[in-house]
């Protein structure tokens, strides 16, 4: 871990925004600074499961980082708007309210050229399917990063029927194998998957 990583571990807002600031000045990419941040998140997040961090830590951390985000979400905005590089549907499944990484991606992919539509958290099953049929979309992310959501619901989505031809599922849990239980015959469909920290 870095400084930037410790410091917000360690909900240490301050130099947290000291730190941003200074690493934007010697060069870092909004990516750069999005991977520290990780980093600081899943280590508060392991304080919180051995006890030392109450939910309330874990709610100013997602406060702090939403922070950051703001500062850095005009970096990641490299396509011009209508670039027309497909559409995506994005959400967070049924459940699960966590979304500042899922936000991270929509924001990756409009500054991309996605045309992205976004819904949400806790979202069902039957919401990602209309909304793939609504928009047209070939694309599918699901964020996933609770453990007692996984497959719930999602294995159930009829893909095919709505032409997804690639699914993403990602967190803190997700795994290449659920990807493909979510779309098993979907065209690549695969998972940007990292194991569990
Ligand atoms: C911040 C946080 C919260 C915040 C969320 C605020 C918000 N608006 O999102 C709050 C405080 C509300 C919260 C609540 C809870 N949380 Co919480 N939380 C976290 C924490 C510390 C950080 C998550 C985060 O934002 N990380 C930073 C972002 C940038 O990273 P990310 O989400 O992983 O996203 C990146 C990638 O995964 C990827 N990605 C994400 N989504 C997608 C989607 C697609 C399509 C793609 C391609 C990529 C992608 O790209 C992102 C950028 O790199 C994690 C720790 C961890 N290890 O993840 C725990 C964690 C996820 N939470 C946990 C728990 C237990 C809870 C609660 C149940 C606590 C409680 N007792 O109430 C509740 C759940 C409420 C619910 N129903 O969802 C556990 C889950 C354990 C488990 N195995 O299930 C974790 C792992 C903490 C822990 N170690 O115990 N949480």
């Amino acid at each position: 871990m870095n400084e930037l990583s410790l410091a917000l571990r360690d909900l240490d807002e301050k130099r947290v925004y000291e730190l941003v600031e200074k690493e934007l000045a010697a060069g870092a990419s909004a990516i750069d600074i999005i991977n520290s941040c990780n980093e600081g998140m899943v280590a508060a997040g392991e304080l919180f499961s051995q006890g030392t961090y109450f939910i309330s830590e874990l709610i100013f951390s997602a406060e702090i980082l939403k922070e950051i985000m703001k500062r850095i979400e005009p970096l990641m905005q490299t396509a011009p708007a209508g670039a027309g590089r497909g559409k995506v549907v994005i959400g967070t499944v049924k459940g699960d309210i966590h979304d500042i990484g899922k936000n991270i991606v929509a924001t990756l992919l409009r500054g991309s050229g996605f045309e992205v539509t976004d819904l949400g958290v806790d979202v069902p099953a039957e919401k990602f399917v209309e909304a793939l049929e609504q928009s047209g979309a070939k694309v599918l992310g699901m964020s996933a990063l609770l453990n007692v959501v996984n497959g719930s619901g999602m294995a159930q989505l009829p893909l095919t029927a709505a032409g997804v031809a690639s699914t993403s599922g990602r967190g803190s849990l997700t795994t290449p194998a659920m990807a493909v239980a979510v779309a098993p015959t979907a065209t690549g469909a695969r998972s940007t998957a990292r194991p569990r920290r």
